[in-house]
C-alpha cells in the first residue's frame, strides 16, 4: 500500500480507540461531615489524604469539584459508589458525572 493509505488507516484507528472521557463531580451539601467526604474520596478514587482533603475543601468552598475523569462506565460506577456510601451512612453526599467537552 502507499504511504498515504497507511496514514489514513492509522488515523481512523486512533480515533475509534479513544472514547470520550467523563468527569466525576463532587457536590457540596450542608450535612455530610468533612472527614466522611475525605474517607469516601480515598476509598473510591484512590487519592491520598492530602489530595482528598483538597478536593473536599474545593467542593465545600465552591459548590462542586471535579474529582477525576474516566471512561463513561467507570465514571458512572464510581459516582454511584460514592453516592451510595453516603446514603448508607445517612448522608446526602452526591457525586454526578458529565461528559468532557
Ligand atoms: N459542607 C460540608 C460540611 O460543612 C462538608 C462537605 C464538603 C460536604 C464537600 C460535601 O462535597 C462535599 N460539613
Amino acid at each position: 500500500v502507499s504511504d498515504s493509505d497507511t496514514r489514513l488507516r492509522t488515523k481512523a484507528r486512533r480515533k475509534t480507540q479513544r472514547p470520550k472521557l467523563h468527569k466525576v463531580i463532587l457536590v457540596n451539601d450542608d450535612f455530610t461531615p468533612r472527614e466522611f467526604v475525605v474517607a469516601v474520596l480515598k476509598a473510591v478514587f484512590r487519592v491520598n489524604e492530602d489530595q482528598s482533603y483538597r478536593i473536599m475543601m474545593t467542593a465545600h468552598r465552591r459548590g462542586v469539584c471535579v474529582v477525576a475523569v474516566y471512561t463513561k462506565d467507570v465514571a458512572e460506577t464510581k459516582a454511584s459508589e460514592g453516592t451510595e456510601a453516603g446514603k448508607a451512612a445517612g448522608y446526602p453526599l452526591m457525586f454526578t458525572t458529565e461528559p468532557e467537552e
